[in-house]
């Protein structure tokens, strides 16, 4: 074997490797162009002004609702993990990736994207990105979703085989914490996804395609958001992996607890998907006491967030003390706000904050009766997703992109600038449009034509509007940087190595925590979970009523 390869330190990835890696990256970043752009004219619909016209190949605000969700939600965040998680592992183990899986992967991805862009620009599939039946998408969409999924199994099994390797040379060891937790993230997606990947193959596919005839909204409906919370943890959680076990060293810090982060991750890979119900409390033909018990379940899977939290800002502070901060919260000011990756996650995790309590006000099953189906919900999900996620990736980016190109960053100052602006923005808009839904203001509707009395939500919709703007404005900085990085940042002087940050409790050998490292056994207690919660509604409704023909109103 080669020498680098058996020493963590100073192990590179070969340039080869890099490329596939950048590209599979870059095809994220394409997705969040569109996204973003689409992004901009929904914000500014809120606020009266609507510039959808504008847009090329766009016959419609849905078309345009769609190609935000499913470009910013799907396409960038699964691009990027595809990425950047069996980057990270094949580091962690000291394990070179496998060119063979890196181009599946990345071939799998152009596919998916080709066909789902051809469906959503020819206005084939208006359905949003939650897919709801009887809306019915041509196939070519379903397709392209169904290959989406299959591009991210297949980095899944680049990491599985790249531990398997590194397990079988080292028998007895603890897994490196980096490639543990990067492995458990994707552990969990495969066994959320298996919702999905039924309502696709088995039914969505096979009936825009005529073979079935008929579907069934409910099991449809209820398959989907059996992977669609957990999902959103498959967004999260490559954010989380950089806060616990980059961000410290970047900021000078160390990582609190390995057993404590591990336990974390593997509290998702439990929690993550018994929970789907929290999105169907006003749903029809779901018994109350199955919703009840998994409002119980999201406020489970509340607490490896907090956990989180405590330890990352506990991180957080050694790092500010480390570096001559002193005070109760005056080392905040210690931080290298001025290292743009750093800023950026920093400010991804303060807007975190609001995204996590108005996840659990969503939670509540009585009060989720007041949001659901307002902006309310938008503005949660721009918190998390929308900044905490895409927050994170961009300031990952400011060290991954010179990383993989070799390249230095380009623009530093207007690298940190982004962020703020970006963050700025987003509260802004969140603002708006959490006021507006506890005012009624509808999601998923367009307010320039829609005949409600709008006067009551002039503020909101203008505040959605501005920080909308804001968030644009900042997100094309973000480009700005990266094209500049990779086209004119000074050659050969990206960073050589990606330091990963030392634990001050690191995990032991004879203790409990040796058992969290016992992946095949936590996933089958993670099914039993599934079972237990999903069981009862699936034995008392299945067979599926197919009934519903297909529905294409656009
Ligand atoms: Fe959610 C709806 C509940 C988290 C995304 N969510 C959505 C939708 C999306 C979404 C996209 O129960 C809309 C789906 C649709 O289209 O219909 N959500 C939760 C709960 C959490 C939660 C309980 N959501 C997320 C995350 C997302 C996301 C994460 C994306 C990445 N959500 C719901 C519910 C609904 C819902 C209902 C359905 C609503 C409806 O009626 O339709 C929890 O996981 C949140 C836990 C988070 C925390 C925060 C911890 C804070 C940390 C930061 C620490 C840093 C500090 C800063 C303190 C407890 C870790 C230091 C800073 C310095 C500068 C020093
Ligand atoms: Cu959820």
């Amino acid at each position: 074997m080669n020498a680098t390869v058996a020493s963590p330190e100073g192990f590179q990835h070969p340039p080869g490797q890099r490329r596939l890696i950048r590209w599979t990256v870059y095809i994220g970043y394409f997705a969040l162009f569109a996204g973003v752009a689409h992004g901009f004219a929904q914000a500014l619909s809120y606020a009266g002004i609507d510039i959808l016209r504008y847009f090329p190949f766009l016959q419609g605000y849905y078309q345009g609702l769609t190609a935000h969700g499913v470009a910013n939600a799907l396409f960038f965040t699964f691009a990027f993990s595809n990425g950047f998680l069996p980057l990270l592992t094949s580091r962690a183990l000291a394990r070179p990736l496998k060119s063979g899986l890196l181009h599946a992967s990345l071939w799998t991805l152009v596919v998916a994207n080709v066909l789902v862009i051809y469906a959503v620009s020819t206005n084939r599939a208006s359905v949003l990105y939650t897919s709801y039946a009887p809306l019915q998408a041509d196939w070519t969409y379903y397709l392209g979703l169904v290959l989406l999924v299959v591009s991210s199994y297949i980095a899944a099994a680049h990491m599985f085989v790249l531990l398997g390797g590194w397990k079988k040379e080292h028998p007895g060891e603890r897994i490196p914490l980096l490639a543990f937790i990067s492995v458990v993230t994707y552990a969990m997606w495969i066994l959320a996804s298996l919702g999905i990947a039924v309502s696709f193959i088995g039914f969505l596919l096979p009936w825009s395609l005529g073979i079935l005839e008929r579907t069934d909204p409910l099991l449809n409906r209820t398959l989907f958001w059996l992977t669609g919370h957990a999902i959103v943890y498959v967004w999260l959680l490559p954010a989380y992996v950089s806060w616990y076990a980059l961000v410290p060293r970047q900021v000078g810090g160390k990582l609190v607890s390995d057993p404590l982060t591990r336990l974390v991750f593997i509290m998702f890979l439990l929690l993550s998907v018994p929970t789907g119900f929290h999105h169907q409390y006003t749903d029809p033909g779901i018994t109350t006491q199955m919703k009840a018990f998994h409002a119980l379940m999201t406020f489970g899977v509340f607490y490896p967030s907090l956990a989180t939290a405590f330890s990352v800002v506990a991180s957080l502070e050694m790092g500010g003390r480390n570096r001559g901060g002193t005070g109760v919260l005056a080392w905040i000011k210690k931080l290298p706000w001025g290292d743009p990756s750093v800023a950026a996650q920093l400010l991804a995790m303060f807007t975190f904050v609001f995204g996590g309590i108005t996840g659990l006000i969503n939670a509540s099953y009585i009060v989720n009766q007041v949001v659901h189906n307002t902006t309310w919900i938008p503005g949660h999900f721009h918190m998390t997703v929308g900044s905490a996620v895409a927050l994170t990736l961009m300031g990952i980016a400011y060290w991954m992109i010179p990383y993989l190109t070799d390249r230095k960053l380009w623009g530093r100052k207007l690298a940190v600038w982004q962020s703020w602006i970006y963050t700025i923005g987003v509260l802004i808009f969140a603002r708006g449009m959490i006021s507006g839904g506890l005012d009624g203001m509808p999601r998923r509707t367009f307010l320039v034509e829609a005949t409600y009395d709008k006067d009551s939500w002039a503020l909101a919709g203008a505040l959605t509007g501005i920080g909308g703007t804001l968030m644009t404005i900042g997100a094309l900085m973000f480009f700005l940087v990266v094209l500049m990085t990779i086209w004119r940042g000074a050659k050969g002087e990206g960073p050589k190595d990606i330091p990963f940050a030392d634990a001050l409790l690191p995990a032991r050998k004879a203790s409990w925590d040796t058992k969290l490292d016992r992946l095949g056994f936590w996933f089958v207690i993670a099914v039993v979970l599934v079972v237990i919660a999903y069981g009862p509604f699936f034995a008392g409704y299945l067979p599926a009523n197919l009934v519903s023909p297909g529905y294409r109103l656009f």
